[in-house]
């Protein structure tokens, strides 16, 4: 075995939600084993040519596409247009995501549809024009970005937490149809990380910081960087037998149920 197992030159990874926060770090993570990177984001053409900029700035090979991974039109078109422009897309995250603080009995049915959407239709959306693909050409990757919330409620993230939920068993589901053509689909469960999400849970003063920071065996929030291992092993030639698992990487919050404050 040699560390080439974890190379990934010659292939190309879609990232979707990677103008920023987590889907930019794993993307960076990618890049920096040797993909060419296709970045999408659905907000503004602005803010993915900066992130584009950004990455190439580093010296990565990037491409940027803008489209929503809600819209089942806009993706098949983006695919076809990414695999003539760019070439076949090897390895697929379904990053994109959005979250909706409001308690469950608060929540208007349009913001539980749109974080459902967004987190756990968008990924079969996006996988199904890419995967048919993938198995076309004899194989690839899919890594489903899902959550602690895969596994744990907390008050006023329920759309989040079932959207998240589902997408684990979405994972398990497109390994069983999917292994046998060598397509291997996977997920990676981030734990507590310090972005622009969950900037509103870290401000100071904020109840949640001390929380999650006492909560969490390793005692503090993630950097984005600590994902990049996670998505490079996922995305590579080493996790080949690795199918329907999610990969927490979470600082050991699931595997414990906390200690008591004075312990
Ligand atoms: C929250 C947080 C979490 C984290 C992450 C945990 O409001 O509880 O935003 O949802 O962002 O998803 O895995």
């Amino acid at each position: 075995m040699s560390l080439d197992l974890f190379r990934l030159d010659g292939k190309t990874a879609l990232i979707t939600g990677a103008t920023h926060g987590l889907g930019m770090a794993m993307a960076r993570g990618l890049g920096a084993c040797g993909a060419t990177l296709v970045v999408n984001g659905h907000s503004s053409q602005e803010k993915v040519d900066r992130a584009v900029a950004s990455y190439r700035a580093d010296g990565l090979a990037a491409h940027g596409y803008l489209f929503d991974v809600t819209h089942p039109k806009q993706v098949a078109e983006a695919v076809e247009r990414i695999e003539r422009e760019v070439g076949p897309i090897d390895i697929l995250v379904n990053n994109a995501a959005v979250i909706e603080r409001t308690p469950l009995l608060d929540m208007s049915v349009d913001a539980w549809k749109r974080v459902v959407d967004t987190d756990l239709t968008g990924a079969f959306v996006m996988s199904q024009p890419v995967v048919r693909r993938m198995v076309e050409r004899g194989g690839g990757k899919v890594i489903n970005v899902c959550s602690m919330m895969s596994e744990l409620g907390r008050d006023s993230v329920g759309a989040y937490a079932a959207a998240k939920g589902g997408l684990k068993m979405l994972t398990r589901a497109m390994a069983t149809e999917w292994a046998r053509h060598n397509v291997q689909v996977n997920g990676i469960g981030p734990g507590y990380f310090a972005t622009e999400q969950t900037a509103p849970l870290r401000e100071p003063g904020h109840p949640f910081h001390e929380w999650i920071t006492s909560r969490t065996p390793a005692g503090r929030w993630g950097d984005p960087a600590d994902l990049q291992g996670a998505a490079v092993f996922l995305a590579s030639r080493a996790s080949d037998f690795v199918n329907g698992h999610v990969l927490y990487v979470d600082g050991g919050i699931l595997a414990t149920i906390g200690r008591p404050q004075d312990a």
